[in-house]
This record gives C-alpha cells, structure tokens and sequence, in this order.
C-alpha cells in the first residue's frame, strides 16, 4: 500500500518536526501477516519502522532511516473481556479512546489516560510505556500490562499471552519489550488489567502564586488515598489555552494545581470538609461539565504551545524540591541565549515530572544543550514519559552508565541481530 499522501502524513511526527523519508506503508491486518513481514524483512536485512498512533513528541515514530512504515492502523480487534478478574485483551492498533468506548458500561475503565487518547494506541504506549495523567494513582503502562504478544525478528512470534493473571513460569520475556520503543519486537496485542469504577469523581484547582505554596498544596491532597491527578500548570500557559481553545480560567494565579480525586460515595463529604478551609484562589467542580473546563485549561497546552511556532520539548523528571531550580535555571540559560525565547512547564507535578516547552528561533540542537544539559546536571531524567525516540538519543549515553548501556544493547541484538527494527530509535 504506497498511496503518497498517507505515506507522505505517516513520515510526519505530530510536531512537524521530524520528518522521514519511507516511500511504502505496510498494514498488516493479523498479526500472522505481520510476523511474514518481519521474517522477510530479517532475511532481507531491510529496515522497518513501526507506527501506532504516530503520536509520538521525540520523534519515535518517524523513519528516518528506513524505507518502510509498519503501521498497526489494522490490528483492531478487542478479543477477550473478562469481567470475572478485570482485563480486557485487545491488539496493538486499538486506540485508548476506541478501548474505553468498549469499556463503557463494563464497570470498569482502564488505568491510564493522556491527551492524545484519539489516535495513540495500546502498541505503541506499550512501546513507550505511556505514563499520562493517572500515574500518581494507577502507574503507567509497565503496571497496566498482564501480558503481551511481542513479534521479533531473531524468535518470531513469542506468545506470552498468559491465561491467567498470576504465572510465574520462567523470565517474562515479553515484558522486556515495554518501554523499549518497537526497537527489539512488536507487539501485536496484550492483556490489560482494568480498574473498577469509582462511584464519584472530586475536582479541585487551585491558584498560588509561590511554587513552596504548590508543593504545599501537593502535600495536603496526597494525603487522601483517593487522590487520582495532581496536575500543574502556569499563567503565561493557560493564557494561551483560554486564547485558543476560548476558554477562561476562574481566577489569575502565577501557579495552578490540579487535583482529581475518584472514590465512594463518602469521599465528596470529607473532601468538602477538608477543603473548606483552605483560603486563596480555590474553584471546586460540582458536574462532570464544570470538571471538563478544568480539565481543558490543562490538556489543551501542547495544542496551545504548538501555534506559537517552533517548539523544542523536555520531558523530565527530578525530585520535587528542585524543580523550582531547575525552571529558574531553565530560564536563565535560555536568557543568556538569546532576549527571545520562551519556557512554558507544566505537566505531572504529583509525579515529579514536569514538561518544559522552549518557544524559541535557536537552533534546537543549541536548545537541547542548554536544557538537556541542565537535566543531566541536576541528576534528573531526560525522559519520563515520553521515551527517547530519535530525538534525544544522541542524549543516551550521558544519561546512563556503560554497563547500562552494554546491556541495552545486547537486548537489541539479541532481539534484532541484523539491527532492522527502528534504526535511529534510542540507540
Ligand atoms: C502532556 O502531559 C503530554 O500533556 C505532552 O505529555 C507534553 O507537550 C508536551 O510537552
Ligand atoms: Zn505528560
């Protein structure tokens, strides 16, 4: 299948940064077609990069050093649902948004959610072990999956769709290739653990103008165990967002935490009453409707960021002390670069992860040395989420050790001795 205008948008990461250069599309429908491909592909020695929802923000997902595209757009089925222990087994292509509208009515829902949902898919957030907005609660990816069917070059198909959800028979093989962005196998479908629904739903935002004042506000909503998101953003950002998407925040503060607490039918109550008497900018959710307007002023930043021009992304994690730090050093170092740039952070502050946007006409490779540099610096990760991708690979080496990284790399040629899955992804 080489149509050139679906070639032509799958070369294409969401950015528009990343631009690759594959002529064919290939959209195997079963995961047997899939297994003859990569077969043939090994014999051949023929690179090919795989695609699932192309969502990828480090350029995971686009082939720049491969003629192929494999895409899991086809692998769509849903094949088992078990109401019994809670998990659902579906294939790679199915998106997360396709996969909670299956959910729907079960009783259940699935652990992670993020703002891309429409279009990423379980493949590829296995790939990249996914984290999103519910990891402080639920984990990512790593801690949804059962089991998986990976597809590798150097075994075939090695099934490790267990039956049953405690087996503990020998090294989990397939496990190994979550997180491990298509690069030694692709997974074709996987079982899934759900989460039962909770009967309420609590949203809170709240307004402080001193990061002490936010980390102090995180420590009060962790101490409910039905706390689910402790999402952070700032003014200059949701400025953009209330431009864009014409919504309006409730109040003007320098920092906004947001927080969603799912539990039973006694937690609205105490949370009322626990929060009654907190002063200062404070605006509590009382429908589904309202808690969506929240939502928006926090999801629609990448959307909002992304009309301003060029952006360059980080996607780090560190202690929660230092990143207030690591924001002002953000600044300083892109302030000695040029009057011209600017930061937007925002993210999962109840993770320690935060992602810093630098809007800026530097070079991003110039960008990506004051940024990631500092990163590195600082100790923290240069990846929480969203993986390392082409985009940060060049990063690998300072930010892990040599027996890591030897590791690492006879993984991949264990897996994919002939190096032909994602060349130019992670290593
Ligand atoms: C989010 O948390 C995503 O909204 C995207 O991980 C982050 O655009 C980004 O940098
Ligand atoms: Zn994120």
């Amino acid at each position: 299948m080489d149509d050139p205008d679906v070639v032509r948008a799958c070369n294409v990461d969401w950015t528009g940064k990343v631009v690759g250069g594959a002529h064919f599309l290939l959209r195997p429908s079963s995961s047997a077609q899939l297994e003859l491909i990569l077969m043939l592909a090994n014999r051949l020695r023929t690179p090919i990069h795989i695609q699932g929802g192309n969502t990828s923000l480090v350029g995971g997902a686009t082939p720049v050093n491969s003629d192929f595209i494999l895409t899991t757009s086809k692998l769509k089925r849903i094949r088992h649902f078990d109401s019994q222990l809670g998990r659902v087994t579906c294939e790679a292509g199915v998106t997360l948004g396709e996969l909670s509208e299956y959910l729907r009515g079960t009783g259940y829902h699935f652990g992670v959610d993020l703002a891309s949902r429409e279009s990423a898919t379980v493949g590829g957030m296995i790939s990249t072990n996914a984290g999103g907005i519910h990891f402080i609660r639920h984990g990512g990816f790593r801690d949804q999956v059962v089991s998986l069917d990976l597809v590798t070059p150097a075994f075939g198909l090695i099934s490790a769709s267990s039956k049953y959800l405690k087996d503990n028979t020998g090294i989990d093989v397939g496990r190994i290739a979550i997180g491990a962005e298509g690069t030694i196998g692709v997974v074709t479908s996987a079982t899934l653990r759900l989460i039962p629904n909770s009967a309420s739903s609590y949203t809170v935002l709240f307004g402080v103008d001193t990061f002490s004042d936010a980390l102090e506000k995180l420590r009060f909503a962790r101490q409910f165990a039905t706390l689910s998101v402790a999402e952070f953003f700032t003014y200059d950002g949701v400025v953009l967002v209330e431009e864009a998407i014409g919504a309006r925040v409730p109040f003007r503060s320098r920092y906004y935490l947001l927080f969603q607490f799912d539990g039973g039918h006694l937690m609205e109550q105490e949370l009322s009453d626990a929060f009654r008497n907190i002063e200062g900018n404070v605006a509590v959710a009382s429908d589904a409707v309202s808690a969506k307007k929240l939502w928006a002023l926090r999801e629609h930043h990448t959307l909002a960021i992304s009309t301003l021009g060029k952006v360059d992304k980080y996607d780090v994690s560190f202690e929660l002390g230092q990143i207030e730090e690591f924001w002002s050093s953000a600044n300083k170092r892109l302030e000695s670069l040029t009057s011209s740039a600017k930061a937007y952070i925002f993210g999962h502050l109840g993770d320690g992860n935060v992602h810093l946007n630098v809007v800026s006409r530097l070079s991003s490779a110039v960008v990506d040395e004051a940024i990631i540099g500092l990163t590195l610096e600082m100790g923290g990760s240069i990846s929480a989420e969203h993986g390392i991708g082409t985009l940060k690979s060049g990063y690998l080496s300072r930010a892990k050790n040599d027996a890591q990284l030897q590791a690492m790399r006879a993984i991949k040629a264990t897996f994919d001795p002939n190096g032909i899955l994602n060349p130019g992804v992670i290593f």
